[in-house]
């Protein structure tokens, strides 16, 4: 078990690092946090869509987008609720991947994307980010499918990239748990929590967290 005095140090070190964002502090746990129930997951209905600003819309069965290529990343994530967790490992599939591989073709329209999740969770993101190596559909945590807490079988993920200050970084709330699908929009629309006030950005260093 780690003692208390870790924990701090570890933020200690962060911090030192430049890692820890204004107003975050570090957390050695994996908190869950989502607004509603874990939805269930079947197998043989799901499907992965994307829609909206593209030449043609795509549909994945669950066998299907274990067929995609997969990358894994290291990613610090920040929580609006204050809470920060360092060096998660994941896997999953990068939109930036299914762009080169000619699997996926926007329209030159598409400039936001909306995550669409089950249970009817949203949230937006400008599509620039969505193509940047901090974002992520996640299927696996530190070698793991992911939990249903988590967001089992597929989930948004969006964090900071050590050395990475070229890219931006919001707060975790932009990565949808559950993930269903991806909307490709010309005109920007708000999300669950950015229609509640919070930030449409929520960059993590200009700390951003409400309008
Ligand atoms: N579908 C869905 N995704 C969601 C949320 C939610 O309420 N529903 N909450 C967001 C928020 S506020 C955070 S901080 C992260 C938390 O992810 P975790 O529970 O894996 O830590 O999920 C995000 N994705
Ligand atoms: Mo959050």
């Amino acid at each position: 078990m780690p003692q208390p005095t870790d924990r701090h140090a570890q933020e200690k070190m962060m911090e030192s690092e430049g890692r820890l964002p204004p107003g975050q502090s570090l957390t050695l746990k994996f908190p869950v946090l989502h607004y509603g129930a874990v939805p269930e997951f079947n197998p043989e209905t799901w499907r992965f869509k994307i829609w909206g600003e593209v030449i043609e819309e795509c549909s994945w069965t669950w066998e299907e987008f274990q067929e995609l290529p997969h990358r894994e990343i290291t990613l610090d994530i920040h929580c609006v609720t204050h809470w920060s967790k360092f060096d998660t490992a994941w896997k999953g599939v990068a939109v930036k991947d299914l762009i080169e591989k000619g699997t996926l073709q926007l329209k030159p329209e598409a400039a936001h994307v909306l995550q669409h999740a089950a249970g009817g969770y949203r949230t937006n993101l400008p599509l620039e980010l969505v193509l940047q190596d901090n974002f992520l559909m996640a299927t696996h945590f530190d070698g793991q499918p992911l939990t249903p807490d988590h967001g089992f079988p597929l989930r948004g993920m969006v964090g900071h990239i050590p050395e990475r200050s070229d890219l931006k970084t919001p707060y975790f709330w932009k990565g949808a748990k559950w993930l269903t699908g991806l909307e490709f929009l010309s005109e920007d629309q708000l999300g669950f929590w950015e229609k509640a006030g919070y930030h449409n950005e929520g960059d993590v260093w200009k700390e951003q967290r409400k309008r």
